[in-house]
């Protein structure tokens, strides 16, 4: 039995989102980060974490490859070549924009009050429109990140550009707006946000 740790505020929306698209059973609990349930399981006190049996595994990307990878779907299999793009496209999500967002929200929210440099969030910006160029040169036609497969990587870039949104990082690329408004309509991301 799966529980996910972790409002849905946060990237466990990651999670949540892809054991909707498996169909397979879950328990929620919607404990914030660095609460006492949440560092019971994360010293961290980081989420999401996902319950397996018991056992924990943390970070949202670990949490996603080990679900796709257990029910053989959302993934193409490990040790091919499109498993290695799927792979690519994942680290460039990571790199460019979950690490952009997050180093905005550090400056914003995170840090102690004295420590927050507003000003990173130009530069951050910035770098989030040049990184919407690239991915706008490796997106396939569509549906999906990779094409008519939906992978790990889409659930990260759709959850880091509604992110965005709400950060105040403008969506730049027509093909990187169109991708998300059809990734939002998906009836499993619509279970998800109603939480
Ligand atoms: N790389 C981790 C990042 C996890 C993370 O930073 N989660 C945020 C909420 S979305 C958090 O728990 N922040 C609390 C903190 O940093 O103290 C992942 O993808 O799960």
């Amino acid at each position: 039995m799966y529980t996910v740790v972790g409002d849905v505020q946060s990237r466990a929306l990651r999670v949540l989102w892809m054991l909707e698209e498996l169909g397979v059973p879950y328990k929620h609990m919607a404990a914030p980060p660095r609460s006492e349930d949440v560092i019971a399981f994360n010293p961290a006190g980081k989420v999401p974490i996902l319950l397996v049996d018991g056992t924990p595994i943390t970070d949202s990307t670990a949490i996603l490859t080990f679900l796709s990878d257990r029910h053989g779907a959302l993934t193409f299999p490990a040790g091919t070549l499109e498993r290695a793009r799927q792979d690519s496209l994942t680290q460039f999500l990571l790199d460019e924009f979950d690490a952009a967002l997050w180093m905005a929200a550090r400056h914003s929210f995170v840090l102690p009050a004295e420590l927050r440099q507003a000003a990173i969030k130009d530069s951050l910006k910035w770098e989030f429109a040049r990184s919407q160029k690239v991915l706008a040169a490796r997106m396939a036609d569509g549906p999906y990140l990779m094409g008519d497969q939906m992978t790990v990587p889409d659930f990260i870039l759709t959850h880091c550009g509604a992110w965005a949104e709400v950060a105040g990082f403008p969506i730049t690329e027509t093909r990187f707006a169109n991708y998300l408004a059809r990734m939002e309509t998906r009836p499993a991301l619509e279970r998800v946000r109603a939480f």
